[in-house]
């Protein structure tokens, strides 16, 4: 007999998120489970228990009336919590070691980046100019990590390694071995104080909407080797106010900044992010969430749910992460 059935409800539209792809890896491992492909399959909505899904339409989902637990397919959940008429059922989100190793790769990368003076670097080489610069160590520069949760605290251990001074800051008290944990409103400014290079890592909430904004890139640190501080938000768009960020990459306020995430995206071609010469600019590719590897943690949830096990990485409607 077949088990409960799962509706697969996935818009987005990259490569990475083509439905027929995940469509293909469920079936795969729920063999013995309906896996309907919405908007376009056949189905009776009162036989969907599970659904799977990637920024949904709002309203979507209300139309289950037999729903048990929805699973975000990515880590932030901030486009499911935008449903108004979420049903209230459990929702799960991805924490998993491929997603995790993935983001630690583009953290390091772009810290090495602003740290071994690639943008100067890559322009000397267009012009054929032969001109080192002064090379500082690691341990000359602060790199702070704002959200110490699943993702950051792994790219704060990553760079700790690498030798950078590594701080970062949570909602509640983290300690992590080598980094220096602040914590909360209280413990803002002096992280932000001791920073050299900012790295965000939040979940797009109501707290942390515009987050990123000229008043806090002005009580970043001002005396490290790289001249000016420096913002990498791999988070979500919502958490920075644009047109500050590019005031103040004008204005000498912030140094350069590398940016995976935007208020709209596509990032429209008219966007002066395009073209900014320091602006590290990359399509929300950050870490990607793999088909291969997110049906199976799924698949495994749902088995030990119908188990009688407990779900893991159950969202907070509180909290909103
Ligand atoms: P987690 O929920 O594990 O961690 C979130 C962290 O942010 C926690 O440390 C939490 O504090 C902290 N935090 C939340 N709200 C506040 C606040 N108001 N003040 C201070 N700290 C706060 O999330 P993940 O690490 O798994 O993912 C983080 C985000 O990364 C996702 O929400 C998503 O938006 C983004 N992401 C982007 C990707 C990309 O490709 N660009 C890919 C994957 C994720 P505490 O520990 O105290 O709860
Ligand atoms: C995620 C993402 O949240 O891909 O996982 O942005």
């Amino acid at each position: 007999m077949n088990k409960a059935a799962l509706a697969l409800l996935v818009h987005g539209g990259t490569e990475n998120w083509s439905p027929e792809r995940w469509k293909r890896r469920f079936d795969e491992v729920c063999p013995d489970r309906r896996v309907f492909q919405l908007p376009d399959a056949e189905y009776d909505p009162a036989e969907i228990h599970y659904a799977a899904v990637w920024k949904p339409v709002p309203g979507e989902l209300a139309a289950f009336p037999n729903l048990r637990v929805i699973f975000n397919l990515g880590a932030g959940v901030d486009a499911v919590m935008a449903d108004k008429s979420l049903p209230n059922v459990p929702l799960v989100r991805v924490s998993v070691d491929d997603l995790t190793g993935r983001m630690t790769e583009y953290v390091v990368l772009h810290v090495l980046m602003h740290h071994r003076q690639e943008l100067y670097l890559r322009a000397c080489q267009r012009e054929k100019i032969w001109a080192p610069r002064f090379q500082w160590p690691a341990g000359a520069i602060s790199v702070g990590v704002m959200g110490l949760g699943t993702l950051g605290a792994d790219a704060a251990e990553a760079l700790r390694r690498l030798g950078f001074r590594v701080a970062g800051w949570s909602r509640s008290l983290k300690q992590i071995e080598g980094v220096e944990c602040f914590h909360g409103k209280p413990g803002l400014d002096a992280f932000l104080r001791r920073t050299d290079i900012l790295v965000c890592l939040l979940p797009l909430t109501v707290q942390t909407r515009q987050i990123l904004n000229r008043g806090l890139f002005a009580k970043l640190g001002r005396d490290s080797p790289l001249g000016a501080p420096v913002l990498i938000n791999a988070g979500r768009g919502g958490l920075q106010n644009e047109a500050d960020i590019l005031q103040c990459l004008d204005d000498g306020t912030l140094g350069a900044a590398s940016l995976d995430v935007f208020a709209q995206e596509p990032l429209p071609t008219d966007s002066p992010f395009w073209s900014h010469p320091r602006v590290i600019l990359t399509p929300h590719n950050a870490a990607d969430t793999d088909p291969d590897e997110i049906s199976k943690y799924v698949a495994r949830q749902i088995e030990r749910f119908e188990a009688g096990g407990a779900l893991e990485n159950v969202v907070d409607r509180g909290r909103g992460y």
